[in-house]
């Protein structure tokens, strides 16, 4: 029996780079979650009868917001749900159930990066039928749809049991429970050359892994322990927990200091990775060598006519703006395009669907390919895996054979966070008005060459994405570009992201913060941090 619960709109439930992202006390609130997934389900487009995916990365409320999204399905016509074993399903495995069963879309629920428990954050993400996150056009009409509803669909129906494989029915629409890692093993084990990384193992090769307590831990200990054969152990905080055993699952040098130091040690295996909150994110880092999310993608691009699923080479490269131009190198060798699209992964989904590009990249440490519409975390270590087994060479070798080929593009990120809004916002309007001035200003050594905000025109469905940052490029190939991050809950998130380029034959070999030392000073300069925001140093550095 069909029930028609009144409503009213709550205020702010505009998706950001990706998704809904509140702190769980909000998605608590009566009717908020119900509110926003009615808001998702009349502004998507699904046949009736049609398949929804469910799933998410186990963090606290992950269970109580499956049971809530499997009645509101059921009330509004779907016809069967396919939900992950436990309520879980890596964001990558979700896009790639979607696509392999024909689904019409899917909803993750999922905080990425960002730490979990009753006090942290939640978050809803939808994904369209070619397993992508949603892009802006629907996003928008989410939103829309979430200022005017006055009322919500459910079925009354006992929650349905989500710890055993099987399928029930709910009002007419079938629940399916699946193995929620199995599909996704089954994909990486036909792209990648499983035996030569097994036998890359036997002869004595070791990696550490680790999950974060989050959603990748299932699927690493199936594919690296039960596939590949590293040894037990291999996996560290391999069981999900709902609130990552109280760490921010995020696979950077700030928080997966553990798994750094131990790659920094004398006796640290001959790789190190980790993933994220959802499994997208991943962390690359070789025995004594950090590899940076902008060079890992310009490295896996370069080698990844080695693994079976890119033999045939790369049709294109993609990477956000504020990525490091080391792909683009690597894009220029092969004789291929390398397209420069704003921040958010949905911004691949139309070159990925066209086939203009098959890997594309983020300096947020996501990598992935057209294999799904999602940056993928084990896809990029696995990617790494399939390399090093064939060219039998160190991470730190390959990095330096790297750049002694095509030049070093020094990089980093520096964040600051839980900024006031207000003064985040003066900060960028201030730089916005000083655009036209810094043309042909020198800071240092550093001299001006041109200085804009970032607009996109996607070259496949014509869509203009605006105001996607503020780029401010140097003469020789230096840049610094400033942005507010879309994915924080707190205040607002400042990042300036700094490049140094260094051709092959020149200073490769350097510490990068000695590299970027004079951008830093040119990037406070121009944008008066310290003055708007009362920092002085930044909260995070990756
Ligand atoms: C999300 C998006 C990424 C983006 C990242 C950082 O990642 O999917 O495309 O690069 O946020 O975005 P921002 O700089 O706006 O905070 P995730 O892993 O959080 O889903």
């Amino acid at each position: 029996m069909i029930q028609t619960i009144p409503s009213q709109p709550f205020e702010g439930q505009k998706p950001g780079t990706s998704g809904l992202r509140k702190k769980v006390r909000v998605f608590q609130q009566a009717g908020y979650t119900e509110n926003f997934v009615q808001s998702v389900f009349d502004a998507v487009e699904r046949p009736a009868g049609t398949t929804l995916v469910l799933g998410g990365d186990g963090r606290y409320y992950n269970r109580t917001a499956i049971q809530q999204a499997i009645r509101i399905a059921a009330a509004n016509g779907y016809g069967k749900v396919i939900v992950g074993r436990g309520g879980i399903l890596s964001t990558p495995a979700a896009s790639h159930v979607i696509r392999k069963y024909g689904a019409s879309g899917g909803l993750i629920l999922s905080a990425s990066h960002n730490p979990g428990g009753p006090e942290e954050d939640f978050g809803i993400k939808y994904n369209i039928a070619n397993g992508g996150p949603a892009p802006e056009a629907i996003t928008e009409a989410i939103y829309a749809r979430t200022q005017t509803i006055d009322c919500w669909m459910t079925v009354e129906t006992p929650d349905v049991d989500l710890d055993n494989d099987g399928e029930t029915e709910v009002a007419g629409m079938m629940v399916q429970v699946i193995d929620p890692v199995a599909d996704y093993a089954e994909l990486m084990e036909n792209l990648f050359d499983f035996p030569a990384i097994r036998a890359a193992v036997e002869g004595g090769f070791a990696m550490a892994f680790d999950a974060m307590s989050a959603v990748t831990g299932p699927y690493a200990t199936e594919i690296l322990e039960g596939r590949l054969g590293f040894a037990a152990g291999t996996v560290r905080n391999g069981t999900p927990l709902e609130d990552f055993g109280g760490h921010h699952p995020d696979p950077n040098l700030v928080h997966a200091k553990e798994l750094y130091d131990t790659m920094m040690s004398p006796d640290a295996p001959d790789f190190g990775a980790a993933s994220d909150g959802d499994g997208d994110r991943n962390l690359i880092i070789g025995r004594g060598r950090f590899i940076t999310p902008s060079d890992s993608l310009a490295m896996l691009a370069a080698n990844a006519h080695l693994a079976p699923g890119y033999a045939a080479g790369l049709k294109g490269i993609a990477r956000s703006m504020p990525t490091s131009a080391a792909a683009d190198r690597v894009a220029a060798a092969q004789g291929i395009a390398c397209y420069e699209t704003p921040t958010g992964w949905k911004f691949f989904g139309t070159l990925l669907d066209a086939g203009m590009a098959t890997i594309c990249g983020e300096e947020s440490a996501g990598t992935g390919s057209d294999h799904v519409r999602e940056k993928d975390g084990l896809w990029a270590v696995l990617l790494w895996l399939n390399i090093l087994a064939v060219r039998k060479v160190s991470v730190d070798d390959l990095a330096r054979e790297h750049w002694a080929q095509f030049g070093r593009n020094y990089y980093a990120r520096h964040d600051y966070e839980a900024i006031e809004t207000e003064r985040a916002d003066a900060l960028m309007a201030a730089l916005i008005a000083a655009l036209p001035d810094l043309p042909g200003r020198a800071f240092g050594s550093l001299t001006v060459a041109e200085a804009d905000s970032f607009s996109y025109t996607d070259p496949v469905d014509g869509s203009v994405s605006e105001n996607q940052g503020i780029r401010v490029l140097f003469e020789g190939g230096s840049r610094v570009v400033f942005r507010l991050s879309g994915t924080g809950t707190q205040g607002a998130t400042l990042r300036v992201y700094l490049e140094r380029y260094e051709p092959g034959d020149g200073a490769i070999d350097r510490e990068t913060p000695d590299m970027l030392a004079e951008i830093i000073i040119a990037a406070e300069s121009i944008a008066g941090i310290a003055q708007h925001t009362g920092r002085t140093a930044p909260d995070v550095v990756t």
